[in-house]
C-alpha cells in the first residue's frame, strides 16, 4: 500500500526530495505494475492444472486461451509462446528471413537482438516522429540487396503507416512482421492489430496491461506460417519420435495460460483504467509549457497501456529529461526512459555501427519519459505526479540554479 505523506505535498522547488526534503510518495510508484484480474477465479484454474497434471506442451488452457485471442483481434491463428520475444525469434526464422531486417532503432532491445541473435543484421531506420514508427520514406532508402524483411514497431499501441509498410515490402518482395508487443487490443483504421503483414507478434509479459506472466504469441492468418510456427515452437516434432524441423522450445505454460484466460475476463476494466488514467494525466498536463503527454487516437480503438510525456527542447535546454527522470526518481515516482538511448547505441550494434546517425530517434530517446499508470495508480496518485511536474517544469530555472549547487554529487548520479 502507497503512503503519501500529506504533509510533505511540495509547495516550492527547495522541498524536493533531491534537495533534502523527504519523497512525496511513502513507495514506489512504477510504470507497468502488473495488472491481475479475479484472484478467486485464477486460483480455481491453477487447481484445476494441478489436479489435471497437465503443465504444458499444448495443454486445454492453452488452447482456449489461444482460441480466445485469435477471436479477439480476428484472426485464423494465435500461437501462444513462453514470451514475447521467443516469439520474435520464432516468427523471424519461420518466416525465413535472413541477411539483413530493417528495424527501428526506437524500441526495446529485443526487437533488434531477436534478428542478431540468429545471425541476421537489424539495419536500424529513422522514425516519424509524429508517429513515433518507422518512417516509410527513409525504410525504402535503407534497402539493399541482402534485406530480407521489414520489422515494424507498433511503439506505445500507436500503430505503423501499415499501409504504405505493406505496399514497400510487396513492391521489393520482402516478408513484413509486426512487433505488436504494446498494440495488443489495438486498432488500425477500425481493424484490429494482429491481423496484419505476414505476422504479428504480442507480448504478454508481467508490465504489459494484459499479462500472463511471462508470455507472447504469434498471430496470422498464413495457414502454412502457422503450422510451421506450431512445430518450432515445439522443437519441430511432427508426432512422437518424428521431429520434421529445426526447432526450439517456444511453448507456453498452462498457468501462463490461465493467467491469460483470467486477465482476459478483466481485459475491458483494465482498458478502462487505463483510459481514465491517461485522461487525468492530460487534463492535469493540459496548461503546461513544455512537455506534453502523447494523445492516443480516439477514432480507434486503443489500450491506452503508456503515458508518455514528451518534453520539449524549451524545457530540456535547461533541466535535462535525465534530471527531470532523477528528481522524480528521489520522489518515489519510478518514471522510465524508454528506449533510451537507442538500440543502435548500445552493444552490439553501437560498436559494429560507430557512424550511424538516426536524429530523429536520438532525440526522441532524450525527450521522452513513460509515467506511471495501470490499476496500481490512482487518480489521486497522478494529480500529485503532476502537482510534482507542474512545480518542476514551470520553475524550471530555479531548478536549474538548485541543481547547479548540487555540483558533482546531483551529476554523478547519472
Ligand atoms: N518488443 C517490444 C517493443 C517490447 O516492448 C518488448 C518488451 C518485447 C518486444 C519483448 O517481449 P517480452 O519478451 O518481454 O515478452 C520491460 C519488460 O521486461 C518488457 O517486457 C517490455 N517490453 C519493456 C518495454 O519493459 P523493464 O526493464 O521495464 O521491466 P522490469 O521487469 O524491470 O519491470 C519494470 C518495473 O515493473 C519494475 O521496475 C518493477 C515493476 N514490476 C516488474 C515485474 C516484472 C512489478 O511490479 N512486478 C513484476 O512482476 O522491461
Amino acid at each position: 500500500m502507497l503512503m503519501l505523506r500529506e504533509n510533505l505535498m511540495k509547495k516550492t522547488v527547495n522541498d524536493l526530495a533531491v534537495f533534502g526534503g523527504l519523497p512525496t510518495f511513502g513507495g514506489q510508484l512504477y510504470v507497468g505494475r502488473p495488472n491481475i484480474g479475479d484472484r478467486g477465479r485464477l486460483l480455481e484454474r491453477f487447481n484445476q492444472i494441478l489436479d489435471s497434471r497437465w503443465l504444458t506442451n499444448d495443454g486445454p488452457f492453452l488452447r482456449e486461451f489461444e482460441q480466445r485471442i485469435a477471436g479477439l483481434v480476428g484472426v485464423k491463428h494465435c500461437i501462444a509462446m513462453c514470451n514475447g520475444t521467443v516469439a520474435l525469434e520464432i516468427a523471424i526464422r519461420a518466416l525465413g528471413m535472413k541477411g539483413e531486417v530493417i528495424v527501428p532503432s526506437f524500441t526495446f532491445i529485443a526487437t533488434a537482438h531477436a534478428l542478431q541473435w540468429q545471425g541476421i543484421t537489424p539495419v536500424f531506420c529513422d522514425i516519424d516522429p509524429r508517429t513515433q514508427t518507422l518512417d516509410p520514406g527513409k525504410v525504402e532508402q535503407t534497402i539493399t540487396p541482402r534485406t530480407t524483411g521489414i520489422i515494424g514497431v507498433h511503439v506505445w499501441g500507436h500503430t505503423c503507416d501499415i499501409e504504405a509498410l505493406a505496399e514497400i515490402a510487396a513492391r521489393h518482395g520482402l516478408k513484413l512482421l509486426f512487433d505488436a508487443a504494446h498494440a495488443f487490443a489495438c486498432s488500425y483504421k477500425g481493424r484490429m492489430i494482429g491481423s496484419f503483414g505476414d505476422a504479428e507478434v504480442f507480448s504478454f509479459h508481467a508490465t504489459k496491461f494484459f499479462n500472463t506472466l511471462e508470455g507472447g504469441a504469434v498471430v496470422t492468418n498464413d495457414d502454412e506460417l502457422a503450422e510451421k510456427l506450431r512445430l518450432m515452437r515445439n522443437f519441430g516434432f511432427t508426432g512422437y519420435d518424428k521431429v520434421s524441423y529445426i526447432g526450439t522450445n517456444g511453448k507456453m505454460n498452462e498457468i501462463s495460460a490461465a493467467m491469460g484466460l483470467t486477465s482476459l475476463e478483466s481485459l475491458d476494466e483494465f482498458i478502462a483504467v487505463n483510459r481514465r488514467n491517461y485522461f487525468r494525466y492530460r487534463e492535469e498536463l493540459r496548461d503546461v509549457a513544455g512537455a506534453q503527454v502523447l494523445a492516443y487516437d480516439e477514432t480507434e480503438t486503443c489500450n491506452y497501456q503508456y503515458i508518455v510525456l514528451e518534453l520539449e527542447e524549451t524545457f530540456t535546454q535547461v533541466v535535462s529529461r535525465d534530471e527531470l527522470w532523477r528528481i522524480l526518481t528521489a520522489e518515489n515516482v519510478i518514471a522510465r526512459r524508454y528506449f533510451y538511448p537507442g538500440c543502435h547505441r548500445m552493444e552490439p550494434y553501437r560498436s559494429n555501427l560507430p557512424g550511424l546517425r538516426l536524429p530523429e530517434t536520438e532525440s526522441l530517446a532524450e525527450r521522452v519519459l513513460c509515467l506511471p499508470t495501470g490499476t496500481a495508480v490512482t487518480e489521486s496518485d497522478i494529480k500529485i505526479i503532476c502537482q510534482l511536474l507542474k512545480l518542476i517544469i514551470g520553475n524550471a530555472v530555479e531548478v536549474r540554479g538548485l541543481l547547479n549547487g548540487l555540483g558533482a554529487s546531483f551529476a554523478s548520479g547519472r
